[in-house]
């Protein structure tokens, strides 16, 4: 919105009637302010495990700079692309309403940035607050290419818990000793499971119990609390391929905010955290510790039930009351975290999240649909046809795909809200995704013969301010797994979820259409089902994809197409002046 406007105001009148437009329109947006960011995207060298590398940063720094804004304000992130690869940026979770130019995956909605070319992001926050992050969306690029996104409240709104004594962004993610688009480009080419990490990590940090480590603040992350205060942990799952266990010893956390939506306040001592997920969590520092142990370890592990391998460590950073040596972070009692494959643990605490539902932040649910999906998600394959070395590294010597409906997302050449803005769409995409799986089977039961995967670049066209439920569901082909899937452009409400098919007689009725939580991304249980509503209020190309990289590369990926509504603010504006192009 801000970006059209500033477009098309080019006198002084223009832009003082389009600024009193809306601030007479909102006036609680009239502290609102734009702030700038610079993104030069650089190598840079870190080392991590004792293995020095070169990778790809902002501003040189790893992970990347923290974003700060209120609810209301205009953020304006000018890239400089400085490195061999293309890179896009998407802001996760960020609505992007009537902006739709600035949400950054690559041949969806831009195209990639070209090394040496740049591209200014202008896009304002409405009506979201909290935790969300921002990444590279070209490839694998996000492994290192991440940062947090603070969305404060408007200046003297409060927040609906005490105020914490301090906030502390805590981004998990996944360190590769190897270069991660080295990674996926093989396991592209043999069709095989790509390599997995070698760590994961605290805001960039390993932590003591992998080699090299010192347990130091070179290799470590660590907290200071003071006793009796509260900190809030904004909490980021980027770590590319694994949803996450996460627990501090001793102490119990309680959630306040998903997605930068508020939730009812609930205590857990193990949060479970997916990819593209984010939490705001509360951390009451004990009123006193014995002196006997003045520090405990926070821990993150995987949850997963792939059939392939995982990334199987723990890591490791510390909460201390007082200055501790750097040998202290070794020998902590670790938190009891659940077995890697703990689904029954993972469903109980997605169970607790219900949004806050108050006066002030009303949930408004849908309670009428106008149309729905139900789509299956999942893995698939592909025949060999290339072999590498006379075979192929997938199941039965095939090549690894993923799919939604059978569909496996091809990866157009050209953005596809480029042809959707010129209505060009002829060899780009067609509007036939299938509202159901075109082969009926057993879901979660024994898997079809046939796991060959179609192919397509197809969306769902919508209508503006469609209502829309979906219901996603796992399939048991080649291994019942857990899939983060992430909407763009919307935030979605999670109305109902269970194990085993779907079934539309028995479990619509169980809806909860009160207070279901409000997301950006929702992990489809493992052999299990979840059922999710938005409204189609936002013109543009919307990408819906598994947040596990890797089944992203594979496919695991489709688009809606939401349609333009009657009014002019309902439309998608032309696309900025620097967009990049194919
Ligand atoms: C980006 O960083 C590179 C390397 O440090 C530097 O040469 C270049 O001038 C920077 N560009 C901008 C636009 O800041
Ligand atoms: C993946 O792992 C295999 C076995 O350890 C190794 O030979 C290969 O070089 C690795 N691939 C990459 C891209 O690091
Ligand atoms: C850690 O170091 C030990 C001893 O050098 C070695 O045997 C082990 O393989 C290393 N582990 C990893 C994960 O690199
Ligand atoms: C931490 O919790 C463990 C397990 O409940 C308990 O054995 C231990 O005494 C506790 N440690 C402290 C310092 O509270
Ligand atoms: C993962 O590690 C845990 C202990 O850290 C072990 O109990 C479990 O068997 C391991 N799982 C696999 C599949 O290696
Ligand atoms: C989890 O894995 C363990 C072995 O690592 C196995 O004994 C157990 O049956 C698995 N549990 C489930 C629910 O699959
Ligand atoms: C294929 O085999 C050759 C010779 O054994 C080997 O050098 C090459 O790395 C193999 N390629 C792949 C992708 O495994
Ligand atoms: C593996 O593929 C071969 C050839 O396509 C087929 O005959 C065989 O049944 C497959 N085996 C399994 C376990 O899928
Ligand atoms: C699938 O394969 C199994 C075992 O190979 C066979 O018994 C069954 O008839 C096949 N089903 C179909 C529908 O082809
Ligand atoms: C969207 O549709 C609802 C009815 O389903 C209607 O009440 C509302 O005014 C519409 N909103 C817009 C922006 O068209
Ligand atoms: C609904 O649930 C009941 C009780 O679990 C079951 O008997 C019935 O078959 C289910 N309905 C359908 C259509 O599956
Ligand atoms: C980078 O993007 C351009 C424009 O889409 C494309 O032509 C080129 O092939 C891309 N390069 C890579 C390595 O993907
Ligand atoms: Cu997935």
């Amino acid at each position: 919105m801000a970006g059209g406007r500033r477009r098309f105001c080019l006198s002084p009148a223009c832009l003082f009637v389009a600024v009193a437009a809306v601030v007479l329109a909102m006036p609680e947006l009239a502290a609102a302010r734009t702030r700038r960011y610079t993104f030069n995207v650089t190598m840079a060298t870190v080392t991590r495990l004792c293995v020095t590398k070169s990778i790809p940063t902002v501003n040189g720094r790893f992970p990347g700079p923290k974003i700060v804004v209120r609810e209301g304000d205009r953020l304006v992130v000018q890239v400089h692309n400085n490195i061999n690869n293309n890179v896009t940026f998407h802001w996760h979770g960020v609505r992007q309403l009537g902006s739709g130019w600035a949400d950054g995956p690559s041949y969806i909605t831009q195209c990639p940035i070209r090394p040496g070319q740049s591209y200014a992001y202008d896009f304002r926050i409405v009506g979201q607050r909290g935790t969300l992050w921002w990444h590279a969306h070209f490839s694998w690029l996000r492994a290192t290419l991440y940062g947090p996104l603070v969305i404060l409240p408007p200046r003297g709104v409060a927040y609906p818990f005490p105020k914490p004594h301090r906030e502390v962004p805590l981004m998990l993610g996944e360190w590769f000793n190897a270069d991660p688009e080295a990674v996926i480009s093989q396991a592209l080419r043999t069709g095989g499971g790509p390599n997995v990490s070698d760590a994961y990590t605290f805001n960039g940090l390993p932590g003591p119990t992998y080699n090299c480590s010192t347990g130091g603040a070179r290799d470590t992350f660590r907290l200071r609390v003071t006793p009796g205060r509260t900190y809030m942990l904004r909490l980021v799952n980027a770590a590319l391929n694994d949803e996450l266990f996460f627990a501090v010893a001793n102490h119990t956390l309680t959630v306040v905010q998903a997605d930068a939506s508020y939730v009812k306040p609930f205590a857990a001592t193990t949060l479970v955290i997916s990819p593209g997920q984010t939490m705001d969590v509360l951390l009451t520092a004990h009123a006193a510790v014995l002196p006997s142990a003045p520090a405990f370890a926070v821990a993150v592990a995987p949850y997963t039930n792939t059939v392939g391998t995982f990334d199987n460590t723990t890591a490791v950073a510390v909460v201390e009351y007082a200055p501790q040596p750097a040998s202290a972070a070794r020998g902590l009692p670790l938190p009891a975290l659940p077995l890697y494959n703990d689904t029954a643990a993972v469903a109980n605490f997605s169970a607790s999240f219900r949004s806050l539902a108050s006066a002030d932040y009303p949930a408004r649910v849908p309670r009428a649909v106008d149309r729905r999906f139900f789509f299956t998600v999942g893995l698939g394959a592909d025949p060999c046809q290339s072999p590498v070395n006379g075979t192929c590294q997938g199941p039965n010597g095939t090549r690894f795909r993923a799919s939604v409906n059978n569909v496996s997302f091809a990866m157009p050449r050209t953005s596809l809200l480029q042809a959707h803005y010129r209505r060009r769409y002829s060899g780009v995409l067609t509007a036939n995704f299938p509202a159901a799986p075109l082969v009926k089977f057993d879901y979660t039961g024994t898997p079809p013969n046939n796991t060959f995967v179609t192919h397509g670049t197809r969306v769902v066209p919508l209508s503006f301010n469609t209502t829309v439920e979906v219901v996603l569901q796992d399939t048991s082909i080649l291994g019942a797994e857990s899939h983060p899937l992430h909407l763009h452009g919307y935030d979605f409400f999670v109305v109902g979820t269970g194990f085993g098919n779907y079934d539309a007689s028995n479990d619509t009725a169980k809806y909860n259409l009160v207070d279901p939580v409000q997301r950006n991304t929702v992990s489809v249980p493992t052999a299990g089902w979840v059922a999710i509503r938005f409204v189609a209020d936002n013109p543009g190309v919307w990408i819906m994809h598994c947040h596990l990289d890797v089944h992203l590369s594979w496919g695991l990926a489709m688009a809606w197409l939401v349609n333009d509504g009657p009014l002019p603010n309902q439309k998608l504006p032309p696309p900025p002046s620097d967009i990049p192009k194919c």
